[in-house]
């Protein structure tokens, strides 16, 4: 293994000593650091666990934005800025920590090893305004020749931040804290890792410290009372490792400490401690960060281990988990089995896929409970999904699968991943899945009795028969029976094939990889319902019906809406479980784009940003980075060029909007290039993948050099139908009122991600009277941002949002609070 990654890096070597110069890395100067406001960075105190949470209060009122030239119109990117001080103990510090102030991204500690500046690859926006993130693949910068070979001892546990943009004035403050434990406490001693072989043989899974509860890879979602919680993550280990069947092995490689340096900003080589491949297995554990005193503590574990999950928020504020795998690189589950378990062959069943289980986590308890039942080997419920599923709550309570995930993981595949191709929908009542369509195609899935389509493909499905056969009587008993449905599903299939969008339609049909999934406005109807949601997927890689992961490696500018109508009367013929698909194709972005990061605007648009033209976890270092942020217009349903960001980010790159209309840009932690070690190829055009950038960059959208609505006063605290009183600054001029929940994101999945438009009526006071839905399943209880938006009154006919205000939606039956004066 080692020895083909040599030659490889050889050979690379070879080609880029004739080929090229330097690259550099993010950092940002010690002086002045501008983020669209003017500011001076705070320098941080020398107490190693930084000031107290209130210490470092937020606010964006009173920010100041000047544009000039063609920023009036696109935007402006201000930054980069990053945390000003690296902090660690080693063997010459004691117990001591050491505290560096350092534009540098990394520096080395006594054992040589690099200490770096955690990334934002997964950030929340917490109830006060202050920012919560996590490092992604912390430790890939001190990789020697090959992640595959290192990474199981190489890696450390994520560290965490909370980072504040400051108090309400003319410019950003950004400060930094550090909460405790640092990195999230999970596993402290150990994990039980789930080896190939019983007794941990061949793999160093006893042996490693410090790795085996990352956050990274885990799922994390805001409850109700604001806290952030976090699932899933990784245990690595080495599994086979050399050292672990010859220890002396690894006592002659950890007694070279050579490096060979490579020309200037090509990395450096060294030799590992040991060497093997890695394996990352996903977490049974939940921690919850609470912003009251930055704090991580451990609530319940679920049954099954998941790295790269989705959560979803139920209406009720319980919180719905799915997908995720246990060993990613080898998902065989033969330990319990050869340990004679008692599950030992429910376990082997699960081999070669994703987690097909989902789970429920109730609020009240803090306890986890899988959803269907163990049947022998064999559970109901189970569905075969991707890693990072983009799952979405639609109005009717039920979860929607948008057929969409991570594509390539590295590895992630599974035998049952044609069925990732189908759009369907949990129904957490009846605990069973509904298939309602093939992505991006027109065809009723339920015209064709396949509406349990994937449920008759999954092995392990106890009713199997019965959906098999239901689905096969059912296609031939329509195809025959009902003629006129199916040949009308035929002729929406031909009309989509008629569709002078054609080739984008089929093209982008089925499962997209590496993607957003953006859930549109939630609009209400003349009575004040809900009753549609709208999902905007946009570039990407394609699945190619059978090939989700690794996917089409090359990515795509391919853009369309998917709409799920609910609340239907059952038994039509378009209606599954009272719910119709349908899809429509909208304009492509300007270029491939791969693992963008979307977010969605109070002024209704969506823009992307960052990412890279092709699959840079395919082949990491060897894609080119997108930097041109892109606007889509909801209503001429295209994407427009925009503002070019600072610094390039693709791989674990975020983006999440902040109360003032803004959007907060971090993030950059991609693995080691070409899967060898740090080497940065970014004299090349491609994408820095020399280790992680910690700086943030701040984008502001042109509205914010319009003259902006002003909300004055609005309830701190609402309950679900409550008629809101909202005092505006001329609520005459007034064309929305929006409830925003505040973003928790990774991987680009914010499985909580929505904007609900408000009922309102402008009062005789000149006041602004707004409804909370009072169906929980549109707003589920949690914290909020409240903006209003108006046309801009300079005739531009811009769209232009206030300030937001913050607001939190009681869980039903929770106590009232006093109003807040702005
Ligand atoms: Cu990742």
């Amino acid at each position: 293994m080692t020895r083909f990654y040599r030659l490889i890096g050889l050979a690379l070597l070879g080609a880029l000593i004739s080929a090229c110069g330097g690259g550099g890395g993010g950092g940002s100067g010690a002086a002045a650091v501008d983020t669209g406001g003017g500011e001076v960075e705070t320098p941080n105190t020398d107490d190693p666990m930084g000031p107290a949470p209130e210490a470092d209060q937020a606010s964006f009122d009173g920010r100041r934005y000047q544009c000039q030239g063609e920023s009036c119109q696109q935007g402006a990117f201000a930054g980069p800025f990053a945390e000003p001080t690296i902090r660690y103990g080693d063997s010459s510090t004691g117990d001591q920590m050491k505290v560096v102030t350092t534009d540098d991204k990394c520096l080395k500690d006594a054992e040589n090893d690099f200490r770096c500046k955690p990334a934002a690859g997964s950030i929340a926006l917490l109830p006060d305004d202050r920012l919560v993130y996590f490092n992604a693949l912390e430790g890939t910068e001190n990789v020697e020749v090959s992640i595959v070979a290192e990474f199981g001892f190489v890696s450390v546990n994520d560290q965490t931040r909370v980072l504040s943009l400051g108090p309400a004035g003319p410019a950003d403050q950004p400060s930094w804290q550090r909460p405790s434990p640092l990195r999230g406490g999970a596993n402290v001693d150990g994990s039980d890792s789930e080896t190939l072989l019983p007794g941990k043989q061949l793999s160093d899974a006893e042996d490693t410290a410090g790795n085996d509860g990352a956050l990274f890879c885990a799922d994390l979602v805001q409850l109700a009372d604001g806290r952030i919680m976090a699932v899933g993550g990784t245990d690595y280990y080495t599994e086979p490792s050399l050292g672990s069947v010859f220890p002396q092995a690894r006592d002659v490689l950890s007694g070279f400490d050579a490096e060979f340096p490579l020309p200037s900003n090509f990395g450096r080589l060294g030799v590992p401690d040991d060497i093997g491949v890695v394996e990352l297995e996903g977490l049974k554990d939940a921690r919850i960060f609470d912003p009251d005193d930055n704090s991580w503590t451990q609530t319940g574990k679920m049954s099954q281990g998941r790295w790269y999950p989705s959560l979803v928020t139920l209406p009720d504020g319980d919180v719905f988990v799915a997908s995720g795998v246990t060993k990613l690189l080898k998902p065989v589950y033969t330990g319990s089995l050869l340990g004679g378990e008692e599950n030992g062959l429910a376990n082997l069943l699960q081999s070669a896929d994703n987690v097909r289980i989902s789970e429920t986590y109730d609020l009240q308890s803090g306890t986890w409970s899988e959803n269907g039942e163990q049947v022998g080997p064999l559970h109901t419920a189970e569905k075969a999904l991707p890693l990072f599923p983009r799952l979405h709550l639609l109005p009717n309570g039920q979860v929607f699968y948008n057929a969409a995930g991570q594509a390539f993981n590295p590895f992630g595949q599974s035998y049952n991943q044609a069925q990732w191709n189908f759009v369907s929908a949990y129904n957490p009542a009846t605990q069973r899945w509904n298939d309602l369509g093939y992505a991006g195609l027109n065809v009723q899935l339920n015209q064709l009795g396949l509406e349990r389509i994937t449920s008759a493909l999954t092995v392990t499905n106890p009713d199997l028969l019965e959906d098999l056969t239901g689905s096969v009587g059912g296609l031939l008993g329509n195809l025959l029976g009902n003629p006129l449905g199916s040949v009308e599903q035929v002729q929406n299939l031909l009309g989509d094939l008629a569709d002078p969008q054609v080739v984008n339609r089929v093209l982008g049909a089925g499962f997209r990889g590496s993607t957003f999934s953006i859930m549109m406005p939630l609009v209400p109807d003349a009575n004040g319902e809900y009753g549609k949601a709208e999902f905007l997927t946009a570039g990407g890689v394609l699945g190619l019906v059978a090939a989700s992961s690794p996917g089409s490696y090359l990515a795509v500018p391919n853009s369309r809406i998917d709409t799920v109508e609910v609340g239907l009367p059952e038994g039509g013929d378009d209606v599954v479980a009272g719910m119709r698909y349908s899809s429509r194709i909208v304009g492509n972005f300007s270029g491939p784009r791969w693992y963008p990061s979307g977010v969605l605007l109070p002024d209704g648009s969506v823009m992307a940003f960052n990412g890279g033209n092709r699959d840079g976890v395919v082949l990491p270092g060897l894609d080119v980075p997108v930097q041109l942020s892109e606007r889509f217009d909801p209503q001429t349903e295209t994407w427009q060029p925009m503002a070019t960001s600072l610094n390039p980010r693709t791989y674990h790159n975020t983006a999440i909007l902040l109360p003032d209309g803004r959007v907060l840009i971090g993030g950059h932690a991609p693995i080691n290039t070409a899967y060898l070690f740090s080497l940065n190829l970014e004299s090349l055009g491609l994408s820095p993948n020399d280790g992680r950038d910690p700086s943030f960059e701040i984008y502001t959208p042109p509205y914010l050099y319009k003259q902006r609505p002003r909300i004055v006063e609005a309830p701190a605290e609402v309950d679900h139908g409550e008629t809101i009183a909202v005092q505006v600054d001329d609520a005459n001029a007034i064309r929305q009122v929006l409830l925003v929940r505040r973003t928790t994101i990774t991987h680009l999945v914010d499985g909580d991600q929505r904007t609900v438009v408000l009922p309102f009526q402008v009062t005789d006071e000149g006041q602004l009277s707004a409804r909370i839905p009072a169906n929980a399943a549109v707003a589920p209880a949690g914290h909020y941002l409240l903006f209003v938006n108006r046309q801009a009154s300079d005739g531009s006919g811009m769209i232009v949002p206030s300030v937001a205000a913050p607001v939190k939606v009681r869980l039903a039956g929770a106590t009232p609070q006093t109003l807040v004066r702005r």
